[in-house]
């Protein structure tokens, strides 16, 4: 295990990971990463997190400025995460790898530009252009439904049925809205099993939500590789176009996550911009 490797310990809306800057690419060379993600994440034994990230060298060094690679507390490898890549670039930016406000990351869900936020002359908030939403069933993927958008479609989990809406940032989410907000709290016992359930493949992460007007959402989460989580970036993305779709707000909402607001917006040009915080806790070097 990597003992004396320095590391470094963030939130965006209570959403927490451990950052490591991997600039010459050599982690996952001399370390089983998903292993190391197990040991880390644990909130009893190692630094506790939700997961950890890498900060890596661009595979396409003219156009882009760094790649992210991010492996959940179970040890699965996820394409992308919302909370992180803010992180990711208030970091880039605060450590002196980078002078610029607006960067071009590598994710396993393509290309995603997150710009810096400036307040007095420091970072504040990171608004991320979080691309474009992936409607189509089998890509996000979901079986069964066919080809084509999934919205209010039924599904049978343990016993229940609820309505969901389907959409990948680049990874997969199931949106429930439900009539009342303490509802939303079915989501711990629940999760769980949405999260293997066989319609989707690749697993899923699933929101309950709870439209509270035109422009205000609150939204509980279960993560896939994560269980329940104080925060989802690419998921608040998923909400967002699902309330849009399902023709219960308009295109731009602040949503309450049990860890903190997170404010969205599908614009014309199809993408989801995420504007949230990005918050360091500490640094440290380990010793395990
Ligand atoms: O898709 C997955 O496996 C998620 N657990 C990845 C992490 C997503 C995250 N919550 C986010 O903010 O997008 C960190």
């Amino acid at each position: 295990m990597p003992k004396g490797l320095k590391f470094t310990k963030w939130h965006g809306c209570g959403n927490d990971f451990v950052f490591f800057i991997d600039m010459k690419d050599e982690l996952a060379v001399k370390y089983d990463v998903a292993k190391l993600a197990v040991k880390l994440c644990d909130r009893h034994f190692g630094v506790g997190a939700d997961g950890i990230i890498l900060i890596l060298p661009p595979r396409d060094t003219t156009a882009n400025d760094f790649r992210m690679q991010i492996i959940n507390s179970d040890g699965s490898e996820a394409e992308m995460c919302g909370n992180g890549i803010r992180m990711f670039a208030k970091q880039a930016y605060e450590s002196g790898l980078v002078d610029k406000a607006e960067l071009r990351i590598e994710t396993g869900a393509g290309v995603i530009v997150p710009k810096l936020n400036f307040v007095n002359g420091v970072v504040d908030s990171v608004t991320v252009d979080m691309g474009e939403p992936i409607l189509n069933g089998p890509e996000i993927p979901v079986s069964g439904y066919g080809e084509g958008e999934i919205v209010r479609q039924p599904i049978v989990v343990d016993g229940r049925e609820f309505k969901m809406t389907c959409v990948s940032m680049g990874n997969p989410h199931a949106v429930v809205f439900m009539d009342k907000e303490e509802d939303c709290d079915l989501i711990e016992t629940i999760g769980r099993s949405f999260e293997i359930h066989s319609a989707f493949p690749a697993k899923t992460n699933t929101h309950f939500c709870y439209v509270r007007d035109n422009s205000h959402i609150r939204m509980r989460v279960w993560e896939r590789g994560a269980a329940m989580t104080l925060a989802c970036g690419t998921g608040s993305c998923a909400v967002m176009t699902a309330a849009v779709l399902e023709g219960r707000t308009g295109r731009s909402a602040e949503i309450e996550l049990d860890g903190g607001i997170l404010q969205l917006e599908w614009r014309e040009d199809n993408h989801l911009y995420m504007t949230g915080p990005a918050v360091k806790v500490f640094e440290g070097v380990l010793n395990i």
